[in-house]
């Protein structure tokens, strides 16, 4: 894997981003050994930036004990020890430096070993508890994702000063979309735009996960490196996994000058211990804020995630509720007059809301029944006959491990005319289909449709050239234009939603169940 800064845009999805060696240069750091606190490694700007030497004197901190130093810094530090300190950085404010001034310490014990201490110009005192508070009945009593998202960008906007305030949200595959956004006046809008997921490497993501807020203050800052290279205490280069003024990859500031950007603050949203997407803040000049101001921006994105957590399963939860209504409705119609196929097309809407769908049709026992806006009966059939052809096709080992991945019951594209041209003359009722087997035996489907619906996709950039590859390093950089890039989709339904899957996959599930049921009745008549 390439080091830290050494990446090129073959091989960057696995730069070492954590070991870069160096800060940015409106703080300072210091690694301290255990116990007795005395320093080991430091960033070459740390001695200056204590006003214990001048620019050019950067080792005079090696060896000293952390006590040594006027403040309270080392006392104030001290009580703390006795937390693990591995996960989190926990901050402290007090005074250190001569003259003596205010600093905001974040301490940690990294990977490796030792105590890590990180220093920066203590923020302003602001009251960050009113508008907190406030902040957060906004949250918790947001009624949409899509208002709770908006509400988000504004919150942010409104606390840290950003020109620009976006809600990323990833899809399945990663890809990025501007889900909300706020910002100054004049600037041109990212709304709905989308990126591609090599936009932020694996290695990035899995880090964010851990690292929930990180800030860029100057994009064309000249990184400040440490002494010595490697930590006194593991020999190996430090990990900065959580520091929060660890270098960003050169690959990412080529990136962010290309889109005219000075400045960054990044707030990773988790959703169920998954990196659901990105608060990200941009500014048009150098900006710093405070750690205070940081640490509530991480308390109050915990709260956005419990909400969205919240709006997700309300959505699956709704689908469970009226796939259980209408299995009591089969059974019902069952047991009443032996006939199930009734009780599931006699409400057409409770077939096709929880799914989403425009129109809904039975394949079974060599019938076919329908509800809502379908192709006709052979067109239905020729879907049956090309599920079929497909569920012979996954017999071969790959296909069967893909499927396995999905489910093996169920079969979704957005796109039928995608997956066999002659679906194209249906498109006005069938552009996709959703459809779940509902037995071992062919041609037996429960099948969703919707039409055809003609959008414009929005890329910030085109998707199709994710990178730029010049003839020297220097030259390289990821997308150089970030002018839109539109995308005309057509001969795509709308797309399916997880929760449209999840609700047929239940609805599937229980007529299956159904089904299975009958036949066991019947064979117990006929005996
Ligand atoms: C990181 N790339 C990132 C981050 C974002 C983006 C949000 C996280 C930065 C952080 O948390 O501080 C991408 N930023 C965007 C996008 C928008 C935005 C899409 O504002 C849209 C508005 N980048 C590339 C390519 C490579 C690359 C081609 O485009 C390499 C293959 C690398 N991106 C890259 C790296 C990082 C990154 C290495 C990690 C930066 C770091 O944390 O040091």
């Amino acid at each position: 894997a390439p080091a830290f800064g050494e990446a090129d845009l073959s091989n960057c999805e696995r730069e070492q981003i954590h070991l870069a060696g160096s800060i940015q240069p409106h703080g300072a750091l210091l690694l301290c050994s255990e116990p007795g606190l005395k320093i080991v490694l430091a960033s070459e700007n740390a001695a200056e930036f204590l006003g214990l030497a001048p620019a050019g004197e950067p080792h005079t901190l090696i060896g000293m004990a952390l006590y040594k130093l006027a403040g309270d810094l080392a006392g104030r530090i001290r009580p703390q020890l006795r937390a693990p300190l591995r996960t989190q950085p926990l901050r402290l404010r007090c005074t250190a430096g001569r003259p003596l001034r205010g600093i905001d310490a974040m301490i940690h014990r990294p990977a490796g070993g030792g105590v890590l201490i990180e220093l920066e110009p203590a923020g302003p005192t602001i009251d960050v508890v009113g508008p907190i508070e406030a902040a957060l009945q906004t949250i918790l009593g947001s009624v949409s994702l899509a208002s709770l998202c908006d509400e988000t960008a504004r919150i942010f906007k409104a606390l840290t000063g950003y020109d620009r305030v976006m809600v990323y949200k990833f899809d399945d595959e990663g890809h990025g979309q501007v889900f909300a956004e706020q910002r100054e006046p004049g600037l041109e809008p990212y709304l709905a735009n989308r990126y591609p997921a090599s936009d932020i490497p694996q290695i990035a993501r899995r880090l964010y996960e851990r690292h929930r807020v990180r800030m860029l203050v100057d994009v064309g800052f000249k990184p400040v490196r440490l002494h010595p290279a490697l930590s006194p205490i593991s020999g190996a280069p430090l990990d900065m996994s959580l520091c929060a003024l660890r270098s960003s990859s050169p690959i990412h500031v080529q990136y962010l000058q290309n889109m005219g950007v000075r400045a960054t603050l990044v707030v990773s949203i988790m959703v169920g211990g998954q990196l659901w997407g990105l608060i990200a803040c941009h500014h048009y000049a150098p900006f710093f804020v405070a750690s205070e101001i940081r640490a509530a921006c991480e308390f109050l994105v915990e709260a956005v995630a419990t909400r969205i957590a919240a709006f997700e399963s309300f959505v699956l939860a709704q689908a469970e509720l009226a796939a259980r209504r209408l299995e009591q409705r089969m059974v019902e119609a069952l047991s009443r007059e032996g006939n199930w196929k009734s009780a599931l097309f006699d409400n057409p809407q409770s077939l096709l809301h929880p799914v989403r769908a425009t129109g809904a049709a039975l394949l079974f026992d060599n019938e076919v029944t329908v509800t809502g806006d379908v192709p006709g009966t052979q067109d239905i059939r020729a879907i049956g006959t090309w599920l079929d052809s497909r569920a012979a096709e996954s017999g071969t080992e790959q296909a069967k491990l893909d499927q396995a991945k999905l489910d093996q019951a169920m079969t979704i594209t957005a796109s039928l005319t995608g997956e066999a041209e002659h679906f194209e003359a249906i498109k006005a009722a069938a552009s996709g289909v959703l459809a779940v087997s509902l037995s071992s035996e062919p041609g037996t489907y429960l099948i969703w449709v919707r039409p055809e619906q003609v959008r414009t996709v929005t890329w910030g950039g085109d998707p199709t050239k994710p990178v730029t590859i010049g003839d020297t390093p220097a030259d390289l950089s990821p997308r150089r234009s970030f002018a839109q890039w539109h995308q005309v989709m057509r001969l795509q339904c709308e797309p399916w939603t997880e929760a449209d899957i999840a609700a047929a996959r239940l609805i599937g599930a229980m007529v299956s169940d159904v089904v299975l049921q009958s036949r066991t009745v019947r064979m117990l008549i006929a005996q």
